[in-house]
């Protein structure tokens, strides 16, 4: 049987178009080889026509890793590591801000699969950026000053406890995920575990100051990083079919959910693969 897989990369800095792989099925060994591969070279893989169930996402996921259960999103039943973004007028989205998933934990997603299971019309699509290609577009002294540095993140820049008081249970589940998610540290510059390339490591959505700076400081750095690093040339924006999914490497990109959509509703499913600790090695 030819097990190749066809890819196609959506521009020279990020983004691929698989095709010829079942994503339903258990995935070969040859096969998983080939789109982990593509996956480090390209950062973000779209495949279309892929009716995954949350157990067969659950199980593509964990070809991985291990797998996240979020603590504040909602879940598939019976299927905890599979988040449910069901977004609609009386439940707007929240990610339409650039951001990296989860960098509140100390060993953040590697991987994450998000899957298209009913969308609006028209809208909704989702923008990734490199990292990579953000670090790699720098000056060499600004590289070298980066390198080095590290970063608080923030639970509570993304999850504001006022936008999680619904209800009691809400906010004690709100409550319990910030105890036990204090903000911490990463390197600002961060090496793939698997590629050694240096990558931008610092998103809007948790990322709260750089600790080795003065607040002035540390505020003008980021704001300059935050617009550089979601520059178009740093981009591939999906326009969604019902059925692609999206798999992509949370540890050198950001992405951000277009929310020009609503009154429509949209569903995604999510798998997020927990990561290693990030480093920066020279
Ligand atoms: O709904 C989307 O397109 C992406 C949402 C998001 O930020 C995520 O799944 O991590
Ligand atoms: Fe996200």
């Amino acid at each position: 049987m030819n097990e190749r897989l066809t890819i196609n990369a959506l521009g020279p800095l990020i983004g691929a178009r698989v095709s010829d792989l079942d994503l339903t099925r258990p995935l070969s060994d040859s096969q998983f080889e080939q789109l982990y591969h593509a996956l480090i070279r390209h950062q973000v893989l779209f495949f279309r026509d892929q009716p995954v169930t949350p157990a067969q996402q659950r199980a593509l996921a964990s070809r991985f890793g291990d797998l996240h259960i979020h603590p504040i999103y909602p879940h598939a039943d019976d299927v905890a590591e599979i988040i449910v973004l069901d977004t609609h007028n009386d439940n707007p989205p929240d990610n339409d801000t650039w951001h990296t998933d989860v960098t509140f934990i100390a060993t953040p997603p590697a991987v994450a699969i998000l899957a298209a299971k009913q969308l609006p019309e028209i809208g909704g699509d989702t923008l990734w950026v490199s990292g990579i290609a953000a670090y790699d577009a720098l000056s060499a002294p600004l590289k070298t000053l980066l390198s080095g540095l590290q970063a608080e993140h923030d639970f509570t820049r993304s999850f504001p406890g006022d936008k999680h008081h619904g209800s009691e249970a809400e906010y004690t589940r709100w409550q319990s995920a910030v105890a036990h998610n204090p903000p911490l540290l990463h390197p600002v510059v961060r090496t793939h575990p698997v590629s050694g390339k240096q990558a931008l490591f610092v998103n809007e959505g948790f990322t709260t100051r750089i600790v080795e700076l003065n607040q002035k400081e540390s505020d003008a750095l980021l704001a300059f990083l935050f617009a550089h690093m979601t520059k178009p040339e740093f981009q591939v924006r999906w326009g969604w079919q019902e059925n692609d999914v999206a798999i992509w490497d949370n540890r050198v990109t950001q992405h951000y959910a277009n929310a020009d959509y609503l009154p429509a509703r949209r569903i995604m499913h999510r798998a997020t693969v927990i990561g290693d600790k990030p480093f920066y090695r020279a």
